[in-house]
């Protein structure tokens, strides 16, 4: 798990060997440890050079291994050790050098990056901090702010910016081995004190205070209730107001504290849950690992709204030709102008040419005709999606894909219309296309298994976590989405504000409440929803309207609202106020107040006090049971699904580690007693029953998540 060899007579040349990216796992650890061992005894060794097999240096502490019972040599006595090390010790760092395989470059006294590596110290992501004295060398060598920013973030850097930094001594064209190898040559028998960072003094400076509680007010607004920004900046703090050796106690102290809470197992659920979910099922038993995508060179993006746009962003940016189409030349002209004003912004951040030339705007769909796939994005209205589907057919060849951007749409329904189901399936994008990273990649029942591999693996190419899913109303994401609204403006009728409902949600962790998400997205949207689906029509009586329609309760208050203009931040006015149409900063509105008291009024609703805690258990649970019921239906493969899906598109805090795990973290038999309650009380909402899938997880003793989907199994074999 680390080889030795010695090299050009005097370096030991230390390899880490745990493909794919070298964690140190106990066995690497074992290995470095009697690797160093070896060559700090060997005499004909004057100098050492760490680096990783298949040029990766380091993917960090093996995150699998934090799950059960630590064994093998620790990290931080490891690391120690290296640095005491009498010889020059050498850090080559390729691909990546990622928490404690930086911590490790860290302890080494010089390194040495090439120019295609990455660094950074990402456990914050995982919950957790830089505990093999990363948080006290890194403020060592690089200063507060920088460390601060780094370790509270988790921000990957480039070798060039790593230099930059300090982090690195040298940045290489070629082999970071062969210049690593070079360099400890050049130093033996140089002084190694004045290189090892744990004996540098604190690094003490007088705004201190000052950028430490800046980086504390940052990191609780960024990242609500999430509790590993917050010790990261303690950590920090006190490798500028400790010596090493107490830093390294308040480290350790630190870490301890995280590595025991909820917050670092979900964190760590949603790293395994988000690569998962690119291994994607289908009920017929094609998956990843049996099927072959197609390749994708040529694409076409039908409509160029907002979604379309985004899209052709995206495609573009992969390298992807891409043929936009539209249906007259004054939007055509508007797409174009936002399109390539985008791809010029992106290209001036990069520092690159804005790839203009991949594409092509026209208003006729003959150009289509050597595309190997084409995504519609059209407006989300059946009957034009289906006029779109036919006409594609007549033009395009007979085996490229169609793909519709839905959020919602029949997919079976819109194939049925064409001369090629199979090669027919939804991509369901979120808006802004270019910068969401969620992409549900919908089947349907006729779409065959390597149309939902293209369609998988060009979401990938394209940067986007896909997950794969069935075909059936809202999806997984709105279908949820609405069992959630739903819940949230019963809470208005019943005695909440929207303030109240929000606040409950954003100490959660959504960087937005509800409401505020609803005013950004646009009220209008549902509006238009809810008339297709015949929940509001011309019998509704618009002074009172029924609060009981398709034989459940139903709240009008969202169609209320609409009727009065407030469309949410795009008219000014929706559940908040802004000071301007399109600004941004929610502001209460007494109207809305007075609104929802009359309502409460003409219906004899007698307000009661809502606490925290029912908002939190009404809209996560009821989340949580409508994801158990759409894998009691097989819509989503598996809960990491749904919880992906959650997390990258929704907003649901990754401390939380998506509705089904946190549905798992509270307890499966406490969900199935607050849903029973609540349906209780609110039999006319029938998302509220909890799900057969979840009584009979918890007969079975409420099993582990992990567990789940052989549960599944049981359950449908008994349907
Ligand atoms: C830490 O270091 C704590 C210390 O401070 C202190 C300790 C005392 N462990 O992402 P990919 C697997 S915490 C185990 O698809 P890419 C991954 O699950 C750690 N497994 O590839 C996947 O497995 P599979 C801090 C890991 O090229 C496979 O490798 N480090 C680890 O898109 C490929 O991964 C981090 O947070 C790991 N550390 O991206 C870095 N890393 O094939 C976490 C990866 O079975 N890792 N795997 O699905 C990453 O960010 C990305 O994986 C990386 C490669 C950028 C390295």
């Amino acid at each position: 798990m680390a080889r030795y060899a010695r090299v050009k007579g005097s370096i030991a040349l230390i390899t880490l060997t745990n493909p794919p990216v070298n964690a140190l796992s106990a066995a690497v650890r074992r290995g470095i440890m009697e690797s160093v061992s070896r060559a700090l005894k060997d005499e004909q060794v004057k100098a050492v050079v760490f680096c990783g097999e298949n040029e990766k240096f380091c993917g960090g502490a093996d995150i699998k291994e934090f799950s059960g019972s630590m064994s093998g040599p620790p990290l931080v006595p490891l690391i120690h050790s290296i640095e005491a090390g009498e010889k020059p010790m050498v850090a080559a760092i390729e691909g990546v050098a990622l928490g404690g395989g930086l911590e490790l470059a860290l302890g080494c006294h010089y390194r040495v990056a090439n120019t295609k590596a990455c660094l950074g110290l990402p456990e914050v992501t995982l919950g957790l901090l830089p505990a093999a004295g990363g948080t006290q060398r890194l403020p060592r060598l690089i200063g507060i702010p920088a460390a601060l920013e780094l370790i509270t973030t988790g921000r990957h850097v480039s070798a060039q910016e790593a230099l930059q930094l300090g982090i690195v001594d040298q940045v290489a064209q070629g082999s970071a081995v062969q210049a690593a190898m070079e360099l400890a040559l050049s130093v033996i028998g140089q002084p190694l004190n004045p290189r090892r960072l744990s004996l540098r003094a604190p690094v003490w400076a007088p705004d201190v205070d000052g950028v430490c509680d800046a980086a504390l007010a940052q990191v609780k607004q960024r990242s609500r209730g999430a509790m590993a920004p917050v010790a990261c900046v303690q950590a920090v703090r006190a490798a500028a107001m400790l010596p090493y050796s107490k830093g390294m106690e308040r480290e350790r102290q630190l870490m301890d504290t995280l590595f025991r809470s909820g917050q670092a197992q979900a964190m760590q659920y949603a790293f395994f849950a988000q690569r998962n979910a690119g291994k994607w099922s289908l009920p017929n038993g094609s998956q990843w690992n049996n099927t072959r995508a197609r390749d994708v060179q040529r694409a076409g993006v039908i409509g160029l709204g907002t979604m379309g746009r985004g899209i052709a962003v995206s495609l573009v940016k992969a390298g992807i030709s891409v043929v936009a189409i539209e249906t007259d030349a004054k939007q055509l002209e508007s797409g174009k102008k936002a399109v390539t004003a985008m791809l010029q912004r992106d290209a001036q951040r990069r520092g690159v040419s804005p790839p203009l030339h991949l594409l092509t705007f026209t208003l006729s769909f003959h150009q289509l005709r050597d595309v190997d796939l084409v995504i519609e994005a059209v407006f989300e209205d059946m009957n034009l999606k289906k006029r779109v589907f036919s006409d594609l057919c007549k033009v395009l060849r007979a085996n490229s894909l169609i793909c519709t951007n839905t959020s919602g749409l029949n997919v079976d329904e819109l194939a049925a219309v064409t001369d090629r189901q199979p090669l027919v399936v939804g991509m369901h994008f979120f808006a802004p296309a270019h910068v969401m990273k969620l992409l549900e990649v919908v089947y349907g029942a006729r779409s065959s298994p390597e149309a939902v591999a293209t369609a998988m693996a060009l979401g990938k190419r394209i940067e986007k976590v896909c997950v794969a899913v069935g075909n059936c109303s809202g999806f997984v994401g709105n279908r949820m989405l609405k069992l959630y609204l739903d819940q949230s403006v019963y809470m208005l009728e019943e005695g909440a504000t929207p303030e109240q409902v929000d606040q409950a949600l954003e100490e959660f962790g959504f960087a937005m409440g509800i409401f505020k998400v609803s005013d950004l997205s646009g009220l209008d949207v549902g509006w238009r929803v809810r008339k297709a689906s015949g929940l509001i029509g011309p019998d509704v009586d618009p002074v009172k309207p029924s609060r009981w329609r398709l034989g459940r309760r139903y709240c009008p208050l969202p169609d209320m609202l609409c009727q009065q203009g407030r469309f949410g931040q795009k008219t000014g006015r929706g559940w908040y106020l802004y000071d301007s149409p399109g600004s941004k900063e929610a502001k209460s509105d007494p109207e809305i107040q007075t609104f929802l008291e009359d309502y409460r009024r003409k219906y004899g609703i007698i307000p009661r006090r809502i606490t925290s805690q029912e908002v939190i258990e009404r809209c996560a649970f009821a989340l949580a049971n409508e994801g158990f019921r759409i894998l009691e239906d097989r819509i989503a493969a598996s809960p990491e699904d749904i919880d992906v899906i959650y997390l990258f598109g929704y907003g649901w805090p990754r401390h939380r580690g998506g509705p089904m795990f946190y549905a798992s973290q509270v307890g499966l038999s406490v969900v199935l007693e607050k849903l029973e309650h609540y349906h209780r009380i609110h039999p006319d909402v029938p998302s509220l029953e909890p799900s057969r899938l979840l009584r009979r997880l918890v007969a079975e003793g409420s099993p582990p998540i992990q567990q789940w989907k052989s549960h599944i199994k049981n359950l449908r074999s008994h349907l």
